[in-house]
């Protein structure tokens, strides 16, 4: 088919590092605190594991990505910004960032902006979608860390690719949903793949 190619890429936790960034800040406001090594999350929610570490962690972590700075600071995943600049030069592919803001919207919107005019460009602020609802979304692949993607649609148009981060590469592996290892992984054939 001629049919052009419409990719949703995540944002945190897939070309943004929102759990490298996290840890960072959280140890260096709260150096006398426990915390979790990457190598122990599980879950993708935080503040959840963090409140079972102690209950009063909950709320220290969530302070972190609420700060001012904390969004626009992240580093870049490894190979994250380099796919989608080559995949948006790719012919008849459209490719839209598409990540949930906070609620807490003071800082997070702003600088989410921020950062893709400052990793991709000012151009690509036309292929920003801030939803908090990803399944209204239509496309034809959304390359996301969260392993359970819902919302008000129950079908959506996309297949969710689930791309490997720190909380979620233990999870047993699951016939209906593909992997996205890393950027190192076989992101083109995966595109290829949706064409036909
Ligand atoms: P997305 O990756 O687009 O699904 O956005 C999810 C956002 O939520 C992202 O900024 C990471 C952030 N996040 C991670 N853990 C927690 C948490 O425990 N609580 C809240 N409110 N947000 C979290």
């Amino acid at each position: 088919s001629n049919k052009r190619l419409r990719v949703l890429v995540d944002m945190d936790g897939v070309i943004a590092d929102f759990e490298g960034g996290f840890l960072k800040k959280y140890r260096a406001r709260y150096p006398n605190e426990p915390y979790i090594t990457l190598e122990d999350r599980r879950g993708f929610w935080v503040s959840t594991q963090y409140g079972q570490l102690r209950s009063d962690l909950c709320e220290k972590a969530i302070s972190i990505w609420e700060s001012k700075d904390f969004f626009i600071e992240l580093e870049p995943l490894p190979g994250g910004v380099e796919a989608v600049k080559e995949m948006s030069k790719m012919e008849n592919t459209d490719v839209f960032i598409c990540t949930s803001p906070i609620k807490h919207y003071c800082h997070c919107p702003y600088e989410k902006y921020a950062w893709i005019e400052k990793h991709l460009g000012y151009d690509f602020l036309e292929h920003v979608i801030l939803t908090r609802d990803k399944t209204v979304v239509s496309g034809d692949i959304l390359i996301d860390d969260k392993p359970d993607i819902q919302g008000v649609e129950p079908n959506p148009s996309w297949e969710h690719v689930l791309f490997t981060a720190c909380h979620n590469k233990h999870l047993p592996p699951s016939p209906t949903q593909r992997r996205l290892l890393s950027w190192a992984d076989d992101w083109r054939g995966i595109l290829e793949s949706k064409r036909h």
